[in-house]
């Protein structure tokens, strides 16, 4: 990996580090749109044709019903799904806001309400692996919040299959529908319908550059669809010290990279440290990785960045804004107080992000990018709308009216003014 000595480095080179390698949209829009205007006019026989050309599947049903489906999982399997998910369910769960009530004023009393956005679609991208990770991490939230439709779409295997995992998962999550298919067209389907897929009105979960353009073209379009975030490649940023493991960061970098060439893994560490017994230990668990190959690519576009103390590495990572970032130092609890920008925080040295990415509740659907300077997570509050009421009384109209009668005086809106003096008459009339 390259490395970089951050009090050498010039301004400049510091913006381009915090800088990730350029997304070239243009040419997949130019791609995609017309995949998606496919499937918007003939639905499920547009899904069948893409997925025959791009996958080299012939589908006899583009959906399935995950209820009534056959899922053949071994019990070891089970009982980690089923743990992780209790984990995801419980701190979900917590993150339900109840009704605000607040009476602003003697008689008028102003609220917020949860309601679930009923439809959800939630993409499971298949591709090098299927992620059964990522449909705990999408259904969980989505049955929590009560979103009645719960559609899945994952790439089916070579026969046209949906994995066990992902089947047991949707099952579990109530899902009504799974979408045989994956790329633009999955998505598409999601957000226009098609004979057999509901409609969604919001369109959840990571995936490559043509699911990520899908989603960002179909969010502007007349599909009426919102999506949960902008994505990028995966990311973690590792804050380390002399007194961290050169194998647990090794570890933590190549648990990273596997993810995809793309991926990106940043280690910021005291310029104390044995860099060379880093090196080490990565070339030595590299080779022993099954997905080496990504791996190797992914470290090549990484870098490491040696600084004087812990206090600097989190400024460097507050400008990156890492989608994970491990803290992995002496002082590691008190050095996540100094947080402002990242998706998720592991911090300690016995708290690996796989942790976070499976199974201890946190989600794993979280910005990268850099969004995460303006972006959350995935969280309960993802598949809600927060909807506001309130509700006047007649003294609280007698004391608040005249208020709203002069602003909308001065805004020039006699009807809105109306609204409020011709109760305000009645008022005096019946008190009279
Ligand atoms: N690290 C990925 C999530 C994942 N890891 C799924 C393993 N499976 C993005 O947060
Ligand atoms: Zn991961």
């Amino acid at each position: 990996m390259k490395t970089f000595n951050y009090n050498s480095l010039s301004p400049e080179r510091i913006e381009a580090l915090i800088k990730r390698p350029k997304m070239d949209f243009a040419s997949v829009f130019g791609r995609v749109q017309p995949i998606l205007d496919a499937v918007e006019e003939r639905g499920d026989e547009a899904i069948r044709t893409y997925t025959k050309k791009f996958d080299g599947i012939d589908l006899d049903s583009v959906t399935i019903d995950p209820s009534v489906a056959d899922v053949s999982l071994d019990a070891e399997a089970k009982e980690a799904i089923d743990r992780a998910m209790s984990n995801i369910f419980r701190f979900h769960r917590e993150q339900g806001t109840s009704r605000i009530d607040v009476e602003t004023m003697d008689g008028v009393v102003c609220s917020r309400v949860a309601r679930p956005i009923e439809r959800v679609g939630l993409y499971i991208p298949g591709g090098t692996a299927p992620l059964p990770s990522t449909a705990m991490m999408l259904g969980v939230p989505a049955m929590i919040a009560g979103c009645k439709t719960i559609v899945i779409a994952t790439p089916p295997d070579q026969n046209g299959n949906i994995p066990a995992s992902i089947l047991y998962v949707a099952k579990k999550v109530g899902a009504q529908t799974v979408v045989k298919a994956g790329g633009a067209q999955a998505i598409a389907g999601m957000a226009f319908g098609t004979e057999t897929i509901p409609k969604v009105d919001k369109i959840f979960g990571p995936g490559n550059q043509y699911v990520t353009a899908a989603k960002m073209l179909l969010q502007n379009s007349e599909a009426m669809v919102a999506i949960d975030m902008p994505a990028g490649p995966s990311e973690v940023l590792v804050v380390a010290d002399a007194s961290t493991d050169p194998e647990f960061i090794a570890a933590d970098l190549l648990s990273q990279a596997e993810h995809g060439s793309d991926s990106q893994a940043v280690l910021v560490i005291t310029d104390d440290a044995d860099l060379e017994a880093i090196h080490n230990a990565t070339v030595k668990q590299l080779n022993a990785l099954p997905r080496k190959g990504y791996a190797a690519d992914a470290l090549e576009k990484s870098f490491i960045l040696t600084v004087e103390n812990t206090i600097q590495a989190m400024e460097f990572s507050n400008r990156y804004a890492p989608e994970h970032l491990i803290i992995s130092t002496e002082d590691a609890e008190e050095l996540s107080e100094e947080v402002v920008n990242a998706g998720s925080v592991f911090i300690g040295r016995w708290t690996p992000e796989s942790m976070g990415d499976y199974a201890s509740g946190t989600n794993h659907t979280l910005p990268t990018y850099g969004y995460a300077r303006m972006y959350s997570g995935v969280s309960l509050h993802s598949y809600q709308k927060f909807i506001t009421m309130q509700k006047i009384s007649e003294d609280g109209l007698r004391s608040l009216g005249p208020v709203v009668e002069t602003l909308a005086e001065i805004e020039g809106l006699q009807g809105h003014k109306n609204a409020v003096s011709i109760r305000l008459n009645k008022l005096s009339k019946a008190m009279r």
